[in-house]
């Protein structure tokens, strides 16, 4: 087969769902009932969707086959059976716990290892982790290398946790004031920067020697497994399968949001070695999320989640999942947009902090790119700065993270090249006109999560260019 710098589809379409067209006009009322919050939008008002890749994919007609075998019985349903022993075979634990989705993994793993007090160290936070980390006591601390807080900053592994700020967290707190360390593979909002094989060794290592368990947020690791195999020497002749359960084998257990890497649209698990753990999780799952046999999920969608899992280590898959990223991203780069480098595995993030230089990051220059990503053109994006930061829980103040950014997520199986092409275009004139647009401020703010519903209003100039011009777009939607 002719080789291409861009590989095609490995999949026909069997199935289309058509995608509406919307003029400017309608989209300045939609964003304006939205209040400016992407999160707020209906699809059916969105061209071209890249809020995100959770839950989005296409499923295949594997899937789809193996949706009709469900097996609805209350306990003990043979789809998932099937999923246990895809799950052993394909990560390598010896426990799984089904749960309605990602967050209720979390939940479970923050309420059974974390006391008032506790440290729990990681490679940057993400949001919905983290919120459950506090709302069991504990402080998160962040461990991940400097060089990922630095957009423009390239570096293979930019996921990787820094040894030496996990040395001095035990150090300075002990380790018995650590439940875990939670590393995340890859990691979301350092851009889905991935960590390699050898760093997850040496977290192990060291973990190991002072008795503090290793979970991985697993939501992404075979995107993760891709880029050991493309970037790390040692692992370059090794299936994807093959590194992706050598990954986990440096775990104690996992969180996952099978939402992403296991190819559907709901569902999540928990893994553990420990059988203890595993005793008082059966125990706890039972409040948040049913019986230990079906978590959150019905039979069938336990079923289409293991066949995900069997397909979602397949080569030509992931290498083209991951080539669409680049597709995207090359095209920006070549017109001089700045985003995130180097580009992850499931997204392009655009630099809003770069490409809105003349907004203070007090108004939301990514939640404000964002809004008119959509209003010029349909697509929609998700805001991943100050807005997704929330607030310090001691002090009251905004987080103000040093990556400001818009993230376009990239659907699994759903989305050509063409439709990319649409995407990198409308970034393109936007930026090309970006002195006009002007900040944001927040007018309602809800307690936990904020990004998800919060609402916005424009303002008429920025605070750190008065001279810019009116908000012409956005003031008079
Ligand atoms: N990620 C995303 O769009 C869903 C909405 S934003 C909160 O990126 C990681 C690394 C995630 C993630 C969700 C979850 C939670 C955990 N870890 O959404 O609960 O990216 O299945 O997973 C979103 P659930």
């Amino acid at each position: 087969m002719p080789t291409t710098n861009y590989p095609a589809e490995p999949y026909k379409i069997k199935v289309v769902e058509p995608i509406a067209m919307t003029t400017r006009q309608e989209r300045e009322q939609y964003l304006k009932d939205a209040g400016y919050n992407t999160f707020l939008i209906n699809s059916e008002q969105c061209y071209i969707d890249l809020l995100t890749d959770s839950g989005t994919t296409a499923m295949s007609d594997y899937q789809w086959a193996g949706m009709m075998l469900g097996d609805e019985a209350y306990a003990g349903s043979k789809n998932f059976l099937h999923l246990q022993q895809v799950v052993r075979e394909y990560y390598g634990f010896k426990h799984i716990i089904p749960t309605h989705q990602g967050r209720g993994a979390e939940n479970l793993l923050s309420r059974l290892c974390i006391k008032p007090g506790d440290y729990v160290p990681g490679n940057m936070y993400f949001t919905t982790t983290r919120a459950h980390q506090e709302l069991n006591g504990a402080t998160f601390v962040d461990i991940i290398i400097d060089e990922a807080h630095d957009a423009q900053k390239d570096h293979p592994f930019k996921g990787n946790v820094d040894l030496n700020k996990l040395q001095k967290l035990i150090a300075e707190v002990g380790a018995e004031r650590i439940p875990y360390v939670c590393v995340a593979v890859t990691v979301n909002l350092a851009g889905g920067q991935p960590v390699s094989m050898e760093n997850l060794r040496a977290v192990k290592q060291l973990c190991e020697k002072h008795g503090i368990q290793v979970m991985l947020d697993a939501t992404r690791c075979v995107e993760n497994a891709y880029f050991i195999k493309e970037r790390e020497a040692a692992c370059a002749d090794m299936s994807i399968r093959a590194i992706l359960k050598q990954m986990m084998s440096y775990a104690d257990g996992c969180t996952m949001s099978g939402k992403k890497d296991c190819l559907v649209n709901i569902g999540g698990f928990l893994c553990m070695n420990d059988d203890e753990l595993y005793q008082r999780a059966s125990e706890l799952v039972v409040l948040f999320e049913g019986m230990p046999s079906y978590g959150g999920m019905a039979g069938r969608d336990m079923e289409a989640m293991a066949r995900g899992i069997e397909e979602s280590v397949d080569f030509h898959y992931i290498e083209h999942r991951v080539a669409q990223c680049r597709y995207l991203a090359d095209k920006l780069e070549a017109a001089g947009v700045p985003i995130v480098r180097p580009v992850g595995g499931h997204a392009v993030f655009l630099d809003a902090r770069a490409f809105l230089d003349h907004l203070p990051q007090d108004e939301f220059p990514a939640q404000t790119l964002a809004a008119h990503l959509y209003l010029e053109s349909g697509v929609r994006s998700m805001e991943r700065g100050i807005v997704s930061a929330g607030r310090n829980k001691q002090t009251g103040d905004h987080h103000r993270p040093k990556l400001e950014l818009v993230r376009l997520t990239i659907p699994r199986r759903v989305y050509t090249y063409a439709h990319l092409d649409v995407v990198a275009q409308s970034c393109i004139d936007l930026y090309q006109r970006r002195g006009s647009i002007t900040g944001m401020k927040m007018v309602y703010e809800p307690a936990f999560l904020r990004f998800f519903t919060a609402r916005f209003e424009p303002l008429p100039v920025s605070a750190k260019a008065p001279s810019a011009q009116p908000a012409e777009e956005l003031a008079t939607a």
